[in-house]
């Protein structure tokens, strides 16, 4: 579906933004229309101290606004800005054609992205819960109960209906929610039952997450150049160079000023954050605003309280970087022998190219406590097929030597395992 849209900028002060400079900030927006199937038609820019309350841009910019769309024929007028329901139903008033704010957008694109039902769910529940209080009586907006963003709805008669309809909607949406919660929390429970600590990837929108899940385990979860590519959590299983086994999981991105009803609503991939064991914080190396990017995750991180876990950087796309931000990037990356921030460690990287993953999985294996590895020194019967089959298959075998019908084996291998082996071990001394 391709919409015409038009997007205008309003940029009140007093917002708690990590401030982007206007061109980065404009191409993330341009970007995030595309991801949503529109194309731009114009686009326009207002600097003002203080929003306006009643349309957020000043009333010259809103017929300014009103005389492009018309003159470029749009079907769209996107505001990179959030707007108050007042604020929306008056620039719907004034404007040729429908209004959507940032957050609305954001919803049209992970609307499209949702794959499970319980995704798709919380999805329809944050865009009713959003649209319920901005019902404006001209009807337009009711379009967005389809999901699209060029779409009309019906007419002002409806509205009272309306309203009813979708408070209805909402109370089945939040029940058939907490069903599919309940099953979740039980196969969670399930997994917790045999402890295989989970390490979840975090980071901005694009950053390269479901790139590097894919390269680290095999799987084929799309990876896109669209933003909001990844909604659902998707959880798989990896070895480590120690040989213990991990759950990776692979989370939707992060965005600067996502509202936190979003962040709320989309718990079903933030409960995977903040039951992992240790955070891969996966960071575009390449990006122009990383370091925005960067503080905006942290903010999130802070929010979902997740601090305090072990958390490991890693700097992707240096296949992307030239040879002397390399040479910066891997030094800082590398110094130590490993530079250690508050919370971990620093890996340079590329999903893309593969170079660098080794060193990732070596810097997980040094985050991870649970499970730690140990060395033992086992005697086993050569009869006990099943138990050497076992530690071949889960732990390192340094040594082995045959004593008749005794293999010695100097192990190195997950506390776990070797300690179901502690009858085959040797006293020290
Ligand atoms: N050059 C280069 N491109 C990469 C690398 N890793 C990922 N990409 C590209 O970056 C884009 C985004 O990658 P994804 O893996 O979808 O990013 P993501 O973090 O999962 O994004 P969301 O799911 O939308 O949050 C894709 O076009 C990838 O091909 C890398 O190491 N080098
Ligand atoms: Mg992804």
């Amino acid at each position: 579906m391709h919409a015409k849209s038009l997007r205008a900028r309003g940029r009140g002060a007093g917002r708690n933004l990590v401030d982007l400079n206007s061109e980065q900030s404009l191409a993330e927006f341009r970007e995030l229309v595309v991801s949503a199937g529109g194309a731009v038609a114009a686009e326009l820019i207002q600097r003002r101290p203080r929003a306006d309350p009643a349309t957020l841009v000043g009333s010259g910019k809103v017929e300014e606004i009103a005389g492009v769309a018309a003159s470029r024929d749009a079907d769209l007028v996107l505001f990179d800005h959030d707007l108050s329901p007042t604020q929306l139903r008056n620039l719907e008033a004034a404007l040729p054609c429908r209004v959507l704010d940032r957050t609305q957008l954001i919803l049209d694109i992970f609307a499209r992205h949702a794959r499970t039902r319980e995704g798709q769910l919380q999805v329809e529940l944050a865009q009713l819960e959003y649209l319920l209080p901005r019902l404006t009586g001209r009807g337009k907006s009711m379009s967005q109960l389809g999901g699209g963003i060029g779409t009309r709805g019906p007419g002002e008669t409806q509205l009272e209906t309306d309203r009813r309809r979708i408070q209805r909607r909402i109370d089945q949406l939040k029940r058939d929610l907490e069903s599919v919660r309940r099953t979740r929390k039980q196969q969670r429970q399930r997994r917790e039952a045999v402890p295989v600590p989970t390490v979840a990837l975090v980071g901005y929108t694009n950053a390269g997450k479901s790139t590097l899940f894919n390269a680290l385990t095999g799987a084929q979860v799309l990876s896109s150049a669209r933003m909001f590519a990844t909604l659902d959590p998707k959880l798989r299983a990896l070895e480590l160079p120690s040989r213990r086994k991990i759950l990776l999981s692979d989370t939707v991105g992060f965005i600067r000023n996502l509202p936190h009803t979003l962040v709320t609503s989309f718990r079903a991939t933030l409960e995977e954050v903040q039951q992992a064991e240790v955070l891969i914080h996966v960071r575009d190396a390449a990006a122009a605003c990383a370091t925005e990017q960067k503080a905006q995750v942290e903010k999130v991180l802070g929010e979902l309280e997740v601090l305090a876990k072990p958390r490991i950087e890693a700097l992707n796309k240096i296949d992307l970087l030239d040879e002397e931000e390399r040479a910066a990037l891997v030094a800082r990356a590398h110094s130590g022998p490993r530079e250690k921030s508050a919370h971990g460690a620093a890996v340079a990287l590329s999903a893309l190219t593969g170079e660098g993953l080794d060193n990732l999985l070596h810097a997980v294996d040094e985050a991870l406590h649970s499970d730690p590895v140990i060395d033992a020194e086992l005697r086993v019967p050569q009869q006990e097929g099943a138990a050497l089959a076992a530690i071949e298959a889960g732990a390192i075998v340094r040594a082995r030597q045959y004593e008749g019908n005794l293999v010695r084996l100097s192990v190195s291998g997950p506390a776990s395992l070797l300690g179901r082996m502690r009858r085959f071990r040797v006293r020290a001394g």
